[in-house]
């Protein structure tokens, strides 16, 4: 299997495949600033994005699963078609979906580029009775990471999903993080159960479990990792909600692929469309993408 994806889809010094963990596929992107990025066919899953000195930006979970059925504890798990539990397994399909390569280049911008896309089958259909096709695109800059999800009905009937980048980013110490820009906006706090409210704060910090959907929040938000000095940027387009999550200390226990004390190094910041599920009907795409950008505080 990494011969042919070699084969197809390799490109000297930029895209190139091996056996990761748990003996699953894997693709490695890298840049000619030094940054580079991993991407699991498993779940469609970017696992890793280091900046060009090595550093690793996303989070991943030294419990997590790398198995068929089971989604990767880190870097960027999809969600799709449902945000959350319901009537599909949490989360939905797309993360423990085993995806294909559709794609890859260097654009003219130096952004080395992949493409992995997810067809319904018969068993995505036993699921969720909808056909589709799921593409996520990578693109990976000297100092930024785009991921861009786009979603076609394939079918003959309309169907409604929600979609998010469950993002996991490596900090250093989460007494020592703040996220800006939700300031103002209207949020549901999934621990309170008890509507909604508006951040009160210019910035969130942690001192407990924290698990909160931002609805319509701004496209521009920032991420202080302040332990280490480092800033991440997200822009967001065409993903009205985020997310904010850290599972803190009783929960962390009561998760088999995290460690108990990972929630000391990790933030879950995540972009989709949550409140307002998108509609398609037969033939119809939708599209959004997230922009991740490293630098200094
Ligand atoms: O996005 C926050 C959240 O919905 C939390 O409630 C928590 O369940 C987290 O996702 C992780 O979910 P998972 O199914 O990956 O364990």
């Amino acid at each position: 299997m990494i011969d042919s994806l070699q084969a197809g889809y390799g490109i000297q010094d930029a895209v190139s495949f091996s056996t990761g963990k748990g003996d699953l596929a894997k693709a490695i992107l890298a840049h000619t600033s030094g940054s580079s990025a991993e991407v699991y066919l498993h779940g469609g899953h970017i696992t890793s994005w280091k900046t060009f000195n090595g550093d690793e930006l996303f989070f991943l979970s030294r419990e997590s699963w790398f198995e068929p059925g089971r989604p990767i504890r880190g870097g960027i798990p999809i969600v799709f078609p449902q945000f959350g539990g319901g009537t599909l397994p949490a989360h939905g399909i797309a993360r423990t979906s085993e995806w294909k390569l559709s794609g890859s280049s260097v654009l003219d911008s130096g952004e080395v580029c992949i493409e992995l896309t997810l067809l319904s089958d018969d068993m995505t259909l036993g699921v969720w009775p909808h056909e589709f096709a799921l593409r996520l695109k990578v693109m990976l800059g000297a100092e930024s990471l785009t991921a861009r999800l786009s979603v076609d009905n394939s079918g003959l009937d309309s169907f409604d999903f929600q979609a998010v980048m469950h993002t996991y980013f490596a900090i250093g110490d989460i007494g020592k993080c703040a996220v800006h820009g939700l300031e103002g906006v209207t949020l549901i706090d999934s621990l309170a159960g008890c509507g909604k409210s508006a951040e009160s704060r210019p910035a969130i910090r942690f001192a407990g479990e924290t698990d909160r959907i931002y609805l319509s929040a701004p496209d521009a938000l920032q991420i202080d990792d302040e332990a280490n000095g480092r800033r991440i940027s997200i822009a967001k387009n065409g993903m009205a909600d985020v997310v904010v999550w850290n599972p803190w200390v009783n929960k962390s226990k009561r998760i088999s692929d995290l460690g108990d004390d990972e929630y000391l190094r990790m933030v879950c910041v995540e972009t989709g469309v949550i409140e307002h599920p998108i509609h398609l009907t037969p033939k119809e795409t939708w599209s959004g993408e997230t922009v991740f950008t490293f630098g200094s505080i």
